[in-house]
């Protein structure tokens, strides 16, 4: 099995301080939050970043600076969101792109998220798609329910995403696909041989998920963005809590945690 390859959701544009007060909000908070969860074993940071007032903007010049102070620090992917919050309009979601970051997400398809719906008409999958190629961004395929699969097995035959693909399986969001054992493996079967596979296991779901993608060999993201809970009735007094945890338990395991290098090599960035 490859090394295991931890991704930190740092920030997500739906977590609020009101939910857990330990939520970085400012580049600066942020950075200093990418670089403790680097320390523990992270090699991807999926990144939201918020506004002077802690609210969720796809600001390309927010973005930028967030970059700059991370990179002042440490040296990990950084992938940034063009999922941006429910309801951002589509053309902001994809501005940050021209910062040419490593990796960005890419939702191949709608889907009821909560009381609301995360909206990806096909159109704007293939504008996202047409910008990642333009800047060389590699996407991270998020898969909320199996079709969005097929939708990204169509996209690649047409050349709009170049394989080896990879995905990031997001479990348990209330209206979509469950986070449960079958279905994770299950996903894990339908995509590509030569492809890779992350899980973000939603709430209280985000632990068990972990567990079972270090044994199928896939990879595993952690953060606030998923799940602001360190176990039931306690919140995470960190983000680099969750990744730390997922080192121990993939050392445990007899899985080795991915240094930043191997997830370069491992992802074909
Ligand atoms: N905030 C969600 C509606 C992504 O980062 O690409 C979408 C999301 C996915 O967070
Ligand atoms: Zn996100």
């Amino acid at each position: 099995m490859k090394p295991l390859i931890i991704t930190a959701a740092l920030v997500g544009a739906e977590t609020t301080r009101e939910q857990n007060p330990n939520l970085p909000l400012t580049p600066q908070e942020i950075a200093e939050d990418a670089y403790n969860c680097v320390q523990k074993g992270a090699s991807i940071i999926h990144l939201h970043v918020r506004d002077k007032d802690g609210n969720p903007t796809q600001s390309v010049d927010v973005f930028k600076e967030t970059i700059e102070e991370i990179q002042k620090k440490c040296n990990p992917i950084i992938q940034i969101s063009t999922g941006g919050a429910v309801g951002t309009p589509l053309e902001e979601r994809a501005a940050p792109l021209k910062l040419k970051p490593e990796m960005a997400t890419l939702s191949t398809g709608t889907v009821n998220f909560g009381k609301e719906v995360f909206y990806n008409p096909y159109d704007y999958l293939q504008s996202f798609a047409n910008d990642m190629q333009k800047y060389n961004v590699k996407p991270e395929i998020e898969v909320f329910e199996l079709g969005m699969i097929n939708n990204a097995l169509v996209m690649a035959k047409k050349g709009l995403i170049k394989e080896p693909l990879h995905f990031d399986f997001v479990l348990g969001v209330p209206g979509a696909m469950p986070a449960g054992a079958d279905e994770l493996m299950y996903l894990s079967k339908k995509i590509p041989d030569n492809a890779t596979w992350t899980v973000a296991g939603i709430g209280r779901h985000e632990l068990p998920m972990a567990n079972l993608a270090i044994l199928l060999g896939g990879h595993v993201r952690v953060g606030f963005e998923d799940n602001i809970f360190f176990k039931k009735g306690e919140l995470a007094a960190s983000n680099s809590q969750l990744v730390e945890r997922v080192a121990k338990l993939a050392n445990i395991l007899d899985r080795p945690v991915a240094s930043i290098d191997q997830a370069r090599e491992i992802l074909t960035l």
